[in-house]
């Protein structure tokens, strides 16, 4: 039988204040267009289907018609709240959507629930552990002695009635390491470093494959088939190097085979480096001028923002780094919180090389006084 493993959709999520509905709507039509390529029994969204707990009605608008997309089709699909979703916002009607072969598990029930998949002789059970947290568990087992995540997991586990003979697959959303090996996080998750919200990967070793969602570079720990798929698109600077892709699980009584199928945004993400009239040189004839842009300039320039914008509209952020190392961070936001008489000192000392005297100042400061009082 064959899955497609997806996660950490983050459907609502902004970067720096821009909003990528856009973006999002694309990488799912793209997911859609996967499905119909390769036509799985099952769709897993292995958690952090939004990013936050309180999404907008544009938010709930796109979930609602990807999922409507997905039972469309003659598939299962299957979802479990992550640590940025609302588990019982996420789990709101599960059990009128069953009918319609969607099964969410939002709410933690005390075991991992499962759901049996038959196509003609072929079977497979996929079991659903939303993510859960020692103190979830510890109130639903309260003789049981649950230290830490891997003692909570390990607990649910223990409590699930699960089939022995049967290819299984787990879906779950936790920090899951394996003998000293941990996963590569990046800057877009919120997760503890320091390793005290691990599992250990043992826990599962009962199933076939483990569908993971949590961290967001695609990645396998401790065996193949122990797998964080990854976002469906770069989420922070850091994951400009990724590449994005959707795991696809072919798995059998025999055993499991994955494959790759990567995804290609509508706009990518990308680092910039040199000087801004070589960069602005260059970014006319660069075909992905609409990417998110992060500028590094090797020298400061007067009005970067607004002049890199106009060949790369989405420039994100601009570092200046001179010779004398990284001078600082110009960027709108920081623009916006200046007022205007720093903004003027940081104007004039870059013009003149000089910062304003105290007698200059004084008389900005009587200008602004009456001028820009008319003005504002
Ligand atoms: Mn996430």
């Amino acid at each position: 039988m064959r899955f497609i493993h997806i996660s950490d959709l983050h459907i609502g999520k902004k970067l720096r204040d821009r909003s990528l509905e856009e973006d999002q709507q694309h990488i799912l039509s793209e997911i859609l267009r996967i499905v119909d390529e390769i036509d799985p029994d099952g769709v897993i969204i292995a958690g952090d289907v939004y990013d936050t707990s309180s999404p907008t009605v544009d938010s709930v608008r796109m979930l609602d018609w990807f999922l409507t997309e997905l039972s469309g089709r003659d598939l299962d699909t299957f979802v479990i709240a992550g640590n940025h979703d609302s588990p019982e916002k996420l789990g709101f009607g599960n059990r009128i959507f069953e009918k319609n072969r969607l099964f969410i598990s939002g709410v933690f029930s005390g075991t991992m629930d499962r759901h049996t998949l038959v196509r003609g002789d072929e079977r497979v059970d996929v079991y659903l552990l939303p993510f859960i947290k020692p103190a979830h568990v510890r109130r639903m087992y309260p003789d049981e002695e649950i230290d830490d995540y891997t003692d909570a997991v390990a607990s649910a586990i223990a409590h699930t009635e699960i089939e022995e003979g049967v290819p299984k697959i787990a879906v779950t959303h936790q920090f899951i390491v394996s003998d000293g090996d941990s996963p590569v996080t990046c800057d877009s998750e919120s997760v503890f470093v320091g390793g005290t919200e691990s599992v250990k990967a043992s826990v599962f070793d009962g199933f076939d494959y483990v569908a993971l969602g949590h961290i967001h570079k695609p990645q396998s720990i401790g065996r193949e088939t122990v797998r964080y798929c990854g976002t469906p698109l770069k989420y922070s600077l850091s994951e400009k190097d990724h590449q994005k892709s959707v795991t696809i699980v072919d798995i059998t009584a025999d055993g499991v085979e994955l494959s790759y199928e990567p995804l290609m945004p509508l706009r990518d993400m990308r680092q910039i480096t040199g000087r801004l009239e070589d960069l602005i040189a260059y970014g006319r004839n660069d075909p992905g001028r609409e990417d998110y842009i992060y500028v590094t300039l090797t020298e400061d320039a007067i009005d970067a923002l607004s002049r890199l914008r106009e060949v790369f509209p989405n420039t994100m952020n601009i570092d200046v780094v001179g010779t004398e190392g990284i001078k600082g961070v110009t960027e709108e936001v920081a623009v916006e919180r200046m007022d205007m008489m720093e903004l003027f000192s940081q104007f004039y000392e870059l013009r003149t090389g000089a910062p304003l005297t105290d007698s200059q100042r004084k008389l900005v400061a009587d200008l602004m006084d009456d001028d820009m009082g008319a003005i504002m």
